[in-house]
Order: C-alpha cells, then structure tokens, then sequence
C-alpha cells in the first residue's frame, strides 16, 4: 500500500512545536553530513551547527530518509546513526521516492531538503555549499538539480555561494535564467564558497536579515513563488584564497576526468580531493562556514 503524506513526512515533536507556535525553524540538509564530510568531522558539524542554530533561539531541522519516512529534525541517536551509515544514499528529487519505497536509507541534497522543506512548511534552510553547473558542462550536461528545485520549492537557501568546483559565472547565468534571487549578504561580489569573493559581481546585495525577510515577504505579496539564494561570505579568518585553491581544483578535476567519475559521484568525489590536496584545511573551512551559515538563517528566519 502507498503511504500517505502524513505516514511518510514524520515531523520531530520539537519542529512541530516551533512550527505549530510560529517560532522560528531551520532546515539542514545531510548530504554534507554522509558525502560532504568524514568521520567524525561530520557528525561534530551536524551537531555543532544545531548548536548554533539553537544559541540563535531557533529549532534546527535535519532532514534524511530513513526507515522508510522522511524526517524532519533528527534526534540525536538518528543523527549519529545517519553519520555512521556506510551504505547511505544521495537523494535529489528524483530518487526521494525510490528510496521511500525501497526503504533505504539515504541523505538529502539541497534539491531535495529544500522539496522536504515545502512539504514540512519550514521557509529557511542553512547549508555549505550550493550545486550548480559544473566546468566542461557542454561535454558532460552536469548542471545539478539543485538549481531547478528554486523554481517549485519557496525555500530561502542560506549558502557561501557556489563552490569554486563548479562554473560559478554559469551557474550565475542559469539561475538569473530561471528567474531566481541571488543575494549577497553584506557584498556587492558573490561569494565562491571556500573563498569570500569569487570575482564576480553579486545579482543583488542586501545587509541585513530584517531586510533579507522583507525581501521575502514582498515577492510573496507580489505572488512571486520559488526559492531564492542568501550568499553569505565565509569568515575572513577561516578563508583559502581563490588563487591558492584554482590549481587545485583544476587538479581534482583532471583526475576526476581521468578517473570516469560521473553523475553523482562528482561532487563528493571533487570535495574528497580538495580536501585531501589542502592537507585537510578545505574541511576546516568548510566547518565554518556552513556554521557562519547556521547563524544567518537563524537570524532570518527569526525575522520572518
Ligand atoms: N556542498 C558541500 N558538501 C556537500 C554538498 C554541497 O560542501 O556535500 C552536496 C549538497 O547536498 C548539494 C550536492 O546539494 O552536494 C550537490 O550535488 P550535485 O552536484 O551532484 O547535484
Ligand atoms: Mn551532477
């Protein structure tokens, strides 16, 4: 028998409280927590950045697949039990359901938080890094699905811009071509992830979370629906310079050429690689920004 909405989205007592009362929520995703990060770095960030996002007065929301539902918001067993999972898939749109109905196991993208998200009717969600259209995409027609769930999900996706693995003037492109929000928080240059400015120019700039939540409540006046992107510059201090990472990169890249890595395992694969070629510094920096993250969308959600 198919389960219905209610059997399948299983929503943590915590989260439906907050939600129920109108208090502020965050969203987080876990793929960071299964592809992005090792062992035990993952579930310390998972943990550190609810933290966080608690020190802010708001309630986090982890969201995953596992035994058969959707959760949303993890108690603490299930996040350590998600962290320790060897054979754990990567869901997006496309495979949510197909892991529900084979009862697998499996983390969610941005994509598909943010589709969790709507359903749960949670507005802001905190995360590292987005997807976006990879280098060589005319050869290989990798753009992830991340950019097009901004266009069914009203999700305020709270990022330190695209990481620089990908084609971030492209990626720029494709999501102005789609009609979706950039704002840059507090810089009139977009940020590249790893790095605070990725020398391109921002879409749009906003500094403050008041703002940033006026923002969404006037597209929602005006009935505009769909998510939009909050850029927020990684701290100063924990930064790896665009130039120090590029030869790295297109290293990581020749390899994962070399290697026939497709689809799926792109991301993680690059991710792997970055970290292994920076002695370990691209996690440390990775920590901190999705906490710097955690933070902001605190704010906003508060705000909302
Ligand atoms: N950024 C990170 N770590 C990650 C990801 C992004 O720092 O693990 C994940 C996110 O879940 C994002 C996904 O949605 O990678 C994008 O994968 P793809 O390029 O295959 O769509
Ligand atoms: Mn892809």
């Amino acid at each position: 028998m198919t389960k219905s909405l209610s059997q399948l989205l299983q929503i943590s007592k915590p989260v439906a409280a907050a939600l129920a009362a109108g208090k502020p929520v965050v969203a987080l995703e876990s793929t960071i927590i299964t592809h992005g990060m090792p062992w035990p770095q993952n579930l310390e960030t998972a943990q550190a950045v609810e933290q966080t996002i608690m020190d802010e007065g708001a309630v986090p929301a982890t969201i995953a697949v596992m035994d058969g539902t959707i959760r949303v918001g993890l108690s603490s067993d299930d996040l350590t039990r998600l962290a320790k999972l060897d054979d754990v898939r990567k869901l997006s749109r496309a495979d949510l359901a197909h892991a529900l109905v084979l009862e697998q196991p499996g983390s969610t993208t941005v994509a598909a938080t943010m589709l969790c998200s709507q359903l749960a009717g949670i507005k802001v969600f905190a995360t590292g890094g987005l997807g976006g259209v990879h280098r060589g995409v005319s050869e290989t027609m990798d753009i992830s699905a991340d950019l097009g769930e901004f266009l069914k999900s009203s999700v305020t996706v709270v990022c330190a811009g695209a990481k620089a693995i990908l084609d971030v003037p492209k990626t720029l492109e494709w999501l102005e071509t789609l009609g979706v929000p950039v704002l840059s928080y507090g810089t009139d240059n977009f940020p590249a992830f790893w790095s605070r400015d990725s020398g391109l120019a921002s879409p749009l700039r906003l500094d403050t979370p008041e703002q940033i939540a006026d923002f969404i409540r006037t597209r929602a006046v005006l009935g505009q629906e769909g998510g939009l992107v909050v850029a927020n510059p990684v701290p100063a201090e924990a930064e790896i310079d665009r130039t120090d990472l590029e030869p790295l990169i297109s290293q990581a890249l020749a390899e994962a050429s070399a290697a026939g890595i497709g689809g799926k395992e792109v991301t993680p694969y690059l991710l792997q690689r970055i970290f292994e070629l920076t002695d370990g510094r691209s996690l440390e920096t990775n920590i901190a920004l999705v906490k710097n993250n955690a933070v902001l969308a605190a704010k906003i959600a508060a705000a909302l």
